[in-house]
């Protein structure tokens, strides 16, 4: 036992006279270099080495705040910076003196580069993706080309003059100019093209035949955005009867009528509907569609037939025209007594809408479809 202690002894010494010179001899020090652009805007994308003579001694990449930490002997250095600029990249030289143990911060601005964030709005001024994106040199030769850009589309790039092509939904913007200056600059580019949503989205409507009360409207349910699942129970869907009114031509119908409240050049009308057999809810045989603009004179589109979807479905019946309107009518053809009912959508143009008077309330719903 007393033996093997003193062997050990020993070696324990060692062990902490090498710690112990570790210790005090000291660490390398470190370059922290910052990039910067004129003004204060950080450069993102450059490489930076750190060289001793013509000896590379440490090298790195600037992190996304334009900060690189490259560990280094005490001594002096050349610091070679390298923008990554779309074209030929911009190389500078500065020097850094770095000292033992301490962080050595050098912060090197950057003249002739700028960052060029593009984005995009529609006819309406309201912003939409960029599609096709191609960036070009002042001599219009093609320098980047990105493809579904979103909401904005970055270039690190030198001063200049610079071209822009954009292509999206068959909207297309052709060397649209833009000059980029030192530090951030930020260009929205008008785009031809027309955003097309749900203009009935949140809007009031009316259904001829009341809904049953255990399958009820809250209030605005049909275009509130929320779908229910093929349970019929579930909450989210209105369950009227068509067996409220005499069937017109041995058919049972409903008449729906959606106020999209301004005047709308409108595309699509979508009904979502459940169809469940079980329980006896098919979706509707036919839709004829009929548009207004005062809830008065109408304008009564051609009656289109639907087949039925597979069983156990959350199905959505699409009717295509062209049209302005202020309300869309549905003339619902059904197949089984219950139709349930999950959303009324009518595709138009984010901010194309146009004063119209009207009153969905006094709309006579049967006279729209020369019903007796
Ligand atoms: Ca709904």
């Amino acid at each position: 036992m007393k033996a093997k202690f003193r062997l050990w002894l020993p070696l324990l010494l060692v062990v902490v006279l090498i710690s112990g010179c570790t210790l005090f001899s000291g660490e390398p020090g470190k370059a922290k270099v910052s990039l910067k652009m004129v003004d204060g805007t950080p450069i993102t994308e450059a490489e930076v080495r750190l060289l001793s003579g013509t000896k590379e001694v440490a090298k790195g990449s600037v992190n996304t705040e334009g900060i690189v930490e490259l560990p280094a002997k005490a001594g002096s250095y050349k610091l070679e910076v390298t923008v990554q600029v779309i074209g030929d990249p911009i190389q500078i030289e500065e020097s850094i003196a770095i000292e033992r143990d301490k962080t050595t911060t050098k912060s090197v601005t950057v003249e002739n580069v700028g960052v060029l964030t593009l984005t995009f709005k529609d006819k309406h001024n309201y912003e939409t993706d960029g599609g096709n994106v191609t960036l070009k040199d002042s001599n219009k030769k093609v320098l980047s080309e990105k493809s579904g850009v979103k909401q904005e589309a970055v270039y690190v790039l030198k001063t200049g003059a610079y071209y822009i092509d954009v292509q999206k939904d068959g909207g297309v913007v052709e060397n649209y100019e833009v000059t980029v200056n030192a530090g951030a600059n930020a260009v929205t580019i008008p785009l031809p093209v027309a955003t097309i949503v749900n203009v009935a989205s949140g809007q009031p409507y009316r259904l001829y035949k009341p809904f049953e009360p255990q399958y009820a409207d809250s209030g605005g349910e049909l275009t509130d955005g929320q779908v229910g699942t093929t349970a019929y129970n579930h909450e989210a869907w209105v369950g009227t009867l068509g067996s409220r009114e005499q069937p017109i031509e041995g058919k049972l119908w409903q008449i729906l009528v959606v106020d999209l409240g301004e005047k709308n050049e409108i595309s699509e009308a979508r009904l979502i509907c459940l169809r469940n057999v079980g329980p006896g809810i098919q979706t509707p045989q036919a839709l004829t569609v009929a548009v207004s603009n005062d809830g008065v004179e109408w304008e009564v589109f051609d009656r289109q037939e639907y087949a039925q979807p597979d069983d156990l479905t959350v199905h959505t019946l699409r009717y295509t025209l062209e049209a302005e309107a202020r309300f869309v009518a549905f003339y619902i053809e059904q197949v089984t007594n219950w139709l349930f009912l999950g959303e009324v959508e009518v595709d138009g143009i984010l901010g194309g809408g146009q004063p119209a008077e009207g009153d969905l309330d006094e709309i006579d719903l049967l006279a729209i479809f020369n019903l007796p």
